[in-house]
């Protein structure tokens, strides 16, 4: 087993560089920025559920900014330029939406998303205030949401829309 784990890996990073140099298959690049009002700012917030389309009427105190909002099926590089929050630790998870009119599945009494359950394709976890960090991932089509899941941070407007296209 160990042999075969071994070749799979290899063939995985082979096939990812093959990807990432063909001109056609270039990784779309993402700039993400993570941000808040400030540690004062976060109590004012109501536990609004948040789903897609539901944006408008939330006064968001914090949230998840992409340079883009769509990208072609393949390599994505997930680049979080910063954690723009002076005070707050933030992070970005993408989450693959199996269904885009059901809300992702919540844990109310943590105030978190359920990870577990919702498609979680991958993170950059944990981000000190003004720091950076990327991921780099292969996704189908689909619709996805970029999130923090720090507890009460998804509920406080931690989420922006990511669509990837054929
Ligand atoms: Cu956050």
């Amino acid at each position: 087993m160990k042999t075969l784990f071994r070749t799979t890996i290899a063939a995985t990073t082979f096939a990812l560089s093959a990807l990432t140099a063909g001109a056609s298959f270039a990784a779309t690049v993402v700039d993400v920025s993570l941000w808040d009002k400030g540690a004062g700012a976060m109590m004012g917030t109501d536990m609004m559920f948040a789903m897609p389309g539901a944006k408008a009427m939330m006064s968001a105190t914090m949230g998840v900014k992409a340079s883009v909002t769509s990208a072609p099926a393949g390599v994505v590089t997930f680049h979080v330029t910063t954690n723009d929050s002076k005070d707050t630790v933030h992070e970005m998870i993408v989450m693959y939406l199996a269904d885009p009119t059901q809300p992702l599945p919540y844990i109310a009494a943590d105030s978190r998303v359920d990870e577990d359950k919702a498609g979680d394709k991958g993170e950059v976890s944990e981000l000190d205030p003004g720091a950076s960090g990327s991921l780099t991932v292969v996704l189908k089509p689909g619709k996805y949401l970029l999130i923090c899941n720090v507890a009460g941070h998804f509920a406080a407007g931690m989420w922006t829309e990511f669509e990837v296209t054929q």
